[in-house]
């Protein structure tokens, strides 16, 4: 019979991209929290070893950490490489670095932009669960946790290239759901909406007036929510696989079609 003790399945090892973020530094305190050992790529060293430092002296052996720029496939590949062997068994990933740049009409849009985050958002992310899975059919046991977004469920004026990543972190997740039958390898993709981060300085590139107007005058999700979400997900017994999960703040809605009219 199936273990029906919910909260009762523990990661050992979790390899989290994107660790500096807001969303990453709440799941981080959350599994090393739990005993887990943690594996941080980052391009920012410093960063990385405050936060290192920010889950506690006695976890610091716990942790490994090392430079790592999602965007790149041969940085993901030499990170790989070097991961120590005690910490090569990886339980659960957690793919969650991404980002927004811009908020133009698709035809004004900045090309870079545009390639940064199919580069972060989807090519790092199916790169490291490439890589990853290595180690998790070998082991017959694993999950893999996107952080997706309701950008990839319902489209929005100037989301363009950021709402179509989205849309390809959920589909690849649902397809890899199909390929991982039968692997014990769980899939799940969490589907946050508005959530008050450094999303918005980053989208809007440092403008901070613009990126606090984003969350004025309501109550958004906060990366807490986002981490209860992702460890209730992580920690279910292994025969409950959570596909998606889409979460927004009460305060966040829908919002109708729009339609041209004939002047
Ligand atoms: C962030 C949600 O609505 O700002 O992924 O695109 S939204």
């Amino acid at each position: 019979m199936a273990d029906s003790t919910y909260n009762s399945h523990k990661p050992k090892t979790v390899l989290i991209t994107g660790p500096t973020g807001d969303f990453g530094k709440a799941f981080c305190h959350h599994f090393a929290k739990m005993g887990c050992h943690l594996i941080l790529p980052g391009r920012d060293i410093d960063k990385l070893q405050a936060l290192q430092d920010s889950l506690g002296e006695t976890h610091k052996n716990r942790h490994h950490i090392g430079f790592c720029d999602i965007s790149d496939r041969e940085s993901i590949e030499l990170f790989f490489q070097d991961i120590p062997e005690k910490f090569q068994q990886i339980d659960l990933l957690i793919n969650n670095a991404g980002l927004a740049l811009g908020l133009d009409p698709a035809q004004d849009c900045n090309l870079d932009d545009w390639e940064t985050m199919i580069d972060v958002n989807n090519k790092g992310l199916v790169i490291v669960t490439r890589l990853t899975l290595e180690i998790m059919k070998m082991r017959k046991s694993g999950h893999i946790i996107n952080i997706g977004s309701t950008a990839g469920n319902y489209p929005y004026p100037g989301g363009n290239v950021y709402c179509a990543s989205k849309a390809f972190v959920k589909q690849f997740s649902l397809a890899l759901r199909a390929d991982l039958g039968g692997t014990n390898i769980r899939v799940t993709n969490i589907e946050p909406g508005m959530v008050e981060t450094q999303f918005s300085r980053v989208r809007f590139k440092g403008d901070k007036k613009r990126a606090e107007s984003v969350y004025a005058n309501t109550t958004p999700l906060t990366p807490e929510d986002v981490a209860q979400s992702v460890v209730w997900a992580a920690t279910l017994p292994t025969h409950f696989n959570v596909n998606r999960l889409e979460i927004m703040p009460t305060a966040q809605s829908f919002g109708p079609l729009s339609v041209e009219r004939h002047s």
